[in-house]
């Protein structure tokens, strides 16, 4: 039978396991990628390995998010990650370089390559055929130091593209219509492949468009064939040679295969808050926008800007609106500086945000209360904008411009009628500006030698867990429902700046759940720690949507938290509270979150031995007297890891170099 690309890319990697959907592989790693947020604790860790010099192909550290610099915090980071980056044999992405999905597949992503990155929209590479998964930074880590890495072998969902986008109608609006088919929850253990004839009529960066938000859905990665517009693109970034063509066999067969055809596509909308929550835009049509964002690692190529400025080109942004763009890399920028494309955009009344994440992540231009926000992003997480409340929506770049030219949500298809603009048709460069003055290199040897690692005092070297007991006894510190998301754990925004020092995020854990004048999450942890007793987070559906920020298992661990119990919960977030030492436990039957309550005791007799070789673990609830069992659903090195407390002391004691399979 013939293969996928998917299963000819995990082949050419596999270094441990069989290939049969389901069960645990490990992969050799090409490629790694870290930014600030996730990156500083990363190469801390790395650090505490001893492991010297990385040993991918290649390694990249991005400075893209924490960018604010409000107090020391930020800047500390970065010279910390500029240091430790020359002395390990890493590129360092300078900030202001760009954000790093946009910037990685504009110089470094490769068509069947392996890349591993401690961000959950590393799939972004995915544009270009490349094997781009998000993973926590201890995972990461351990890939730079040349382990494996390690996953349930994917089934593969074939997503047919078939007929043509309408003009204003966008790889957006694709990616918005499969999220309303998909959700964001159930797709744990899946890779999505595209394929059909309407692929090669979309460009790399509209490609990456829509693996990026693969992220949303919880599938482990996305990816698309390497084609002639895959060689075009790498042609424009002036390094052809990282071309190889790579598509699917003839007789390849997915696990299950959905068909969109992009003919009868129309724009659409994630509607508050949840990027699963799909509407079309006329069924939203006419409802007030007061602020309006093009940017975030999703939407902002240079073919998103060029779509902006031309569109803009001798309008005025409606008054009620605030709108502002945020390129994705320097380059992007500068090509539309060079073009004259900024001007018209500046001359249209928009405000120029630094190419950075910014606004997706709650840096700065938070909405009004109950303003209603259009964003171009990926993510509209209830309070994820940086205010209580928000209502975002996300969309593509058209129905964002024309948004902000009426003060209305707008269906870009009508901008002909009520403004009397054409749809521009949008031709890429035969070649972009391309100028690497803010990448650093790898530095040779002696140099990397003399280098000395700058550690600010903001910067505190995370602790590793404590082993777990036999016998564990703990309390119910929080009940959260459905689709908790590692926004709700660990909020991101102005505490951001945190992420260097444990012990001082780990207080605001669960922060939106806190109430006023009432013990925060992380006191009452606090509190049952010193008594010896284990925290316990329960949970509903889907536990730990969203990001990679192993953080939301990090801080919990350090207050004491030991398990996680949920209905389901998504798989970067299993793996890192996996790494952690924090045990993830499933309901065996539903029924019994709901016979939990906030504060109840728990007591579990026998954790070792379950973990040690059990699929169940029994629980005793003591205060609502009664037992109920939990699934363990762990691989054999998964319990090794939690034997160990922790992948960092795993990796310690048994480091596995990674061969190619001979
Ligand atoms: C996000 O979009 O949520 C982030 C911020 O990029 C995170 C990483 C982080 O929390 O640092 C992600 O997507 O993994
Ligand atoms: Fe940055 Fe937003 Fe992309 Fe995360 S989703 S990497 S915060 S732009």
């Amino acid at each position: 039978m013939g293969q996928t690309i998917v299963h000819k890319i995990l082949s050419s990697h596999l270094v441990d396991g069989k290939l049969t959907a389901g069960r645990e592989i490990g992969i050799r790693i090409d490629q790694t990628l870290t930014q600030d947020a996730t990156g500083t604790t990363a190469f801390l860790l790395y650090e505490s390995m001893g492991a010297g010099k990385v040993k991918t192909q290649l390694s990249v550290s991005y400075v893209d998010h924490n960018m604010s610099q409000f107090g020391p915090e930020n800047h500390n980071d970065h010279l910390y990650l500029q240091t430790i980056a020359a002395k390990t044999g890493v590129y360092f992405s300078r900030p202001g370089n760009g954000i790093c999905h946009q910037v990685h597949l504009e110089r470094f992503a490769k068509p069947g390559a392996t890349l591993l990155g401690s961000d959950s929209h590393t799939p972004t590479g995915g544009g270009i055929g490349s094997l781009a998964i998000g993973a926590g930074g201890l995972d990461v880590a351990v890939a730079m130091a040349g382990g494996a890495f390690y996953m349930k072998c994917p089934k593969v969902l074939g997503v047919k593209l078939t007929g043509q986008l309408q003009d204003w109608v966008s790889a957006k609006d694709i990616v918005l219509k499969l999220l309303g088919i998909l959700t964001t929850k159930g797709n744990v253990g899946w890779m999505i492949e595209y394929f059909g004839e309407a692929v090669s009529k979309l460009t790399v960066p509209q490609r990456a468009t829509i693996t990026n938000m693969g992220a949303e859905m919880g599938v482990t990665t996305s990816i698309f064939p390497s084609d002639e517009e895959t060689r075009k693109f790498l042609t424009a970034q002036k390094r052809p040679d990282s071309f190889k063509p790579l598509s699917a066999d003839a007789d390849a067969k997915y696990d299950r295969v959905i068909e969109i055809n992009l003919s009868e596509l129309s724009p659409l909308a994630a509607c508050p808050s949840s990027p699963d929550n799909i509407k079309s835009i006329s069924e939203i049509e006419g409802t007030e926008v007061r602020q309006i964002a093009i940017g975030s690692c999703t939407n902002s190529s240079l073919g998103d800007l060029m779509m902006t400025a031309r569109i803009l080109k001798g309008q005025k942004i409606n008054h009620n609106v605030e709108f502002a763009i945020a390129p994705g890399s320097r380059s992007v920028l500068e090509m539309l500086s060079v073009n004259g494309a900024l001007a018209d955009i500046i001359a249209a009344g928009a405000r120029i945000l630094e190419s950075a994440c910014g606004p997706c992540i709650g840096l700065g231009f938070s909405p009004a209360d109950g303003a209603a926000s259009l964003r171009t992003f990926n993510r509209n997480f209830a309070g994820r904008s940086g205010t209580k409340g928000d209502r975002v929506f996300l969309v593509s770049p058209q129905t964002a411009i024309a948004s902000a030219l009426t003060g209305k949500i707008t269906d870009p298809r009508k901008l002909s009628e009520i403004l009397g603009i054409q749809y521009p048709k949008i031709d890429m460069p035969a070649e972009f500006v391309v100028d690497d003055a803010m990448i650093e290199k790898p530095l040779p040897e002696a140099e990397a030698a003399k280098v000395k690692v700058l550690r600010g005092p903001t910067i505190v070297v995370p602790q590793g867990a404590e082993p777990l007991k036999s016998k564990l006894q703990g309390e119910v510190l929080i009940k959260a429902g459905d689709k908790i998301t590692t926004d709700h754990i660990m909020p991101a925004g102005a505490f951001m700046k945190l992420r260097s020092n444990v012990p001082e995020y780990a207080k605001v854990v669960f922060n939106s759940f806190n109430e006023p004048g009432k013990p925060t999450f992380a006191e009452r942890a606090l509190q049952l720690k010193q008594k010896d007793l284990a925290g316990i987070i329960v949970a509903g559906q889907s536990y730990g949507q969203g990001s990679s920020r192993e953080h939301a298992a990090l801080c919990p661990m350090y207050l004491g938290v030991r398990v996680v119990l949920a209905k389901s919960i998504e798989r970067i977030h299993k793996a890192n509270l996996i790494n952690f030492c924090i045990v993830p436990v499933e309901f065996a039957d539903a029924a019994d979150y709901d016979k939990i309550n906030n504060g109840d005791r728990l007591e579990i007799e026998n954790l070792i031995d379950a973990i040690k070789g059990s699929e169940k673990i029994e629980i005793t609830n003591q205060t609502a007297k009664f037992k109920f069992t939990g699934r363990l659903d762990l691989t054999e090195r998964e319990r090794q890891i939690l034997l160990s407390a922790g992948l960092l002391n795993f990796t310690k004691k048994k480091a596995i170099p990674c061969k190619p399979r001979g």
